[in-house]
């Protein structure tokens, strides 16, 4: 290789070449492998201007897009310490008790997790990210938390975007030194969407904790106390981070016709939750239910029942929640969940911008440099745009929501779930089936994945146009979608109240279920002799958090594996070329490593050949490039 890359550098075909040759050319050492990376990196971008990004499948061809301004980051200013050095210092149990003392109002920033799952689809790439990580942890080191990763983030980053979630994390980590790291874990099934082993979801709290996540956010998506029992453990046994569990909030308390979500089981629920371990409370509003006055009775009396601070999460589907916040802070929440003002609202968390100048001159103030943090959101104001493709077309705060309980993060998924399944106009028609599928389950918790289930059902029933009445009558001669049945067997855990045993019987019709922990019915995975299975067939280069992603998400890391060995890390794409390729004559540079930056530009494409091949004419680094690319068109 080293003689490859004097050979083939430039300047020594130009015929330069002297005797200092290797001293005037440190380089000559990374060369090749960095011109290995500057092809992968050609070849994709051929591939996505020639055929389109397999994601984006109608892009406007004359949409103009602007140059973000990046807010102030100086290098040679100090991070000041925050959270995490306060967390590393004191250990969760002092933490804990720190941040019950704590008067003024603490924030947790979205906006790099559920913002972007909740308006685009989770589909904001970690570069977008990372621009303005570094100001954020520079200007803002008073926030409590960022919410960077979990949900669904972990398995879209390799299905969509061909990028390594670790990776994400420990960029994040290195940018962020001094804010905690917060992810969102779904109990026993971790970041997927059923149970895994025990000692794979242990193994995943341990690396995700080396890697940079300081708080776990547990929850269970039937508000099921076993399910969660592991991780929490996990997070207190196998790591020094916080572990902040759930109680999932659904139905209003003060609606006397819903009898089982009442004040009395949340209480109920936050004791258990106390003595299960946890070092913070969190009330997981998924789907943006928790009115105003509700939120002041539930924190009120939660406050009184548990000895933990209580961090408070919703989504402003109805664009009441910032009353929520308001209400929740009166009655003395330690933490509100919130995001950049671009990525607020809708779907999404309420507006941090907003919410900081609501609380300003007031009792429970923390104050940010609002105009700072300003220039933040018209940073993702512009970025937005980029991602237009992947919008849910929603353009007003709905109150429907109080109706049909969908979750801000399946809101933005359902639409195109319908779309491909034709039934992107009868939208209508899937929100009341999925009322009616919830009061035919029993009125359940619906969060990923048991609001993917009813999800799944509604879509069922609209296909079929089957009512609640064709189910229970003509129910024993159907074939339900797989999920509903894995459901009723227990694969994702009991519900409140446990199943209704007639419905259950006819979804199952011969299939026993069970009801002790799904996961239990999972042989632990002897992970050293998996690494070496795994190496064994995907090469040397594969690492053992690569280990962990497959063994959650096979197929999804086998494919993401074969994009990484065509084309290398994307990451360091720019978005617009990552989703839209090039324009003619368009040039776009690239950093593909720290300081090593590659110039690429699009000079023409040829007509497709008797083989319905292009020619990709291109310029790197001042040099021509042809690459061939199939047009799949
Ligand atoms: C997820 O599990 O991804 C969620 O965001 C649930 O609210
Ligand atoms: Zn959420």
């Amino acid at each position: 290789r080293f003689l490859l890359n004097i050979i083939s550098h430039p300047e020594f075909i130009a015929g330069n070449a002297t005797v200092n040759f290797l001293q005037q050319h440190p380089d000559i050492f990374t060369y090749k492998s960095a011109q290995d990376r500057g092809t992968k990196t050609l070849k994709y971008l051929a591939e996505i201007t020639v055929n389109g990004h397999p994601d984006v499948k109608h892009p406007d061809k004359n949409k103009q897009f602007e140059k973000p301004l990046i807010p102030p980051f100086n290098r040679d200013l100090p991070i000041h310490v925050g959270t995490k050095q306060l967390l590393d210092d004191m250990g969760p149990e002092a933490f804990s008790e720190w941040l019950l003392k704590e008067k003024k109002i603490h924030y947790t920033d979205t906006t790099f997790r559920d913002a972007h799952q909740s308006l685009l689809a989770t589909r904001v790439r970690t570069i977008d990210m990372l621009k303005v990580a570094g100001s954020f942890a520079q200007n803002f080191p008073q926030t409590f938390s960022m919410e960077v990763w979990g949900g669904a983030t972990f398995d879209v980053c390799m299905r969509f975007l061909y990028e390594d979630p670790w990776k994400r994390l420990q960029q994040f980590r290195k940018a962020i030194p001094n804010i905690l790291l917060q992810m969102l874990l779904r109990g026993a099934n971790a970041v997927g969407y059923k149970a895994y082993p025990d000692n794979l979801v242990e193994e995943f709290v341990a690396k995700s904790w080396e890697n940079g996540i300081d708080v776990f956010r547990i929850f269970d998506s039937l508000n099921w106390m076993p399910n969660m029992e592991k991780s929490i453990q996990a997070v207190r046994n196998r790591t020094k981070g916080l572990a902040e569990v759930s109680m999932c909030y659904t139905g209003d308390i003060h609606d006397p016709s819903r009898t089982k979500y009442t004040l009395q089981y949340y209480k109920q629920f936050a004791k258990d939750i106390e003595n299960s371990g946890a070092h913070i409370l969190a009330i997981k509003d998924m789907s943006g239910l928790l009115k105003p006055m509700a939120a002041y009775e539930l924190v009120s009396e939660l406050k009184q029942m548990v000895k933990i601070p209580i961090h408070l999460h919703t989504h402003d589907t109805s664009s009441l929640q910032s009353a929520t916040y308001l209400k929740a802070i009166e009655a003395g929440v330690d933490v509100v969940d919130c995001c950049l003002g671009a990525m607020s609202g809708l779907t999404s968390q309420p507006n941090l911008n907003a919410i900081v100048e609501m609380m300003r001159f007031q009792e429970r103030d923390n104050p940010y440099n609002i105009e700072v943090l300003n220039q933040h959101s018209t940073y993702w104001e512009t970025v937005r745009e980029y991602y237009y493709p992947f919008e849910s077309g929603m353009k007003a705060s709905s109150a429907e929501v109080f109706y049909h309980e969908i979750p801000g993060g399946q809101y933005s998924n359902l639409k195109p779930q319908a779309n491909s399944l034709g039934l992107g106009d009868r939208m209508e028609d899937i929100k009341k089936a999925y009322r009616d599928v919830n009061s035919l389950f029993g009125d359940i918790v619906k969060v990923t994945p048991s609001s993917k289930v009813v999800g799944d059902m509604a879509l069922f029933m609209v296909t079929g146009n089957l009512s609640k009445e064709d189910i229970l009558k003509k129910g024993h001669a159907l074939s339900f979608p797989e999920s509903v049945v894995s459901m009723f067997k227990g694969d994702i855990g009991q519900p409140v109240g446990g199943f209704d045993p007639t419905l259950q019987k006819i979804v199952l019709k011969d299939i026993k279920p069970y009801t002790d922990r799904p996961n239990e019915h999972l042989k632990p995975i002897d992970m050293d002799a998996e690494f070496e299975r795994f190496q064994h067939r995907f090469g040397d280069d594969v690492t053992y958090t690569d280990l962990l992603s497959y063994m959650l998400y096979p197929k999804v890391f086998e494919e993401y594996y074969q994009k990484r060995k065509e084309y290398g890390d994307v990451w360091h794409i720019p978005t617009l070329n990552f989703f839209y390729g090039l324009k003619d004559d368009e040039e776009t540079l690239i950093e593909i490593d720290k300081g090593k930056s590659i110039l690429v530009r699009l000079l023409t494409c040829s007509e497709p050949d008797e083989d319905g091949k292009r020619k990709v004419f291109m310029r790197l680094n001042g040099q021509t490039r042809i690459i061939e690319i199939k047009d799949q068109s």
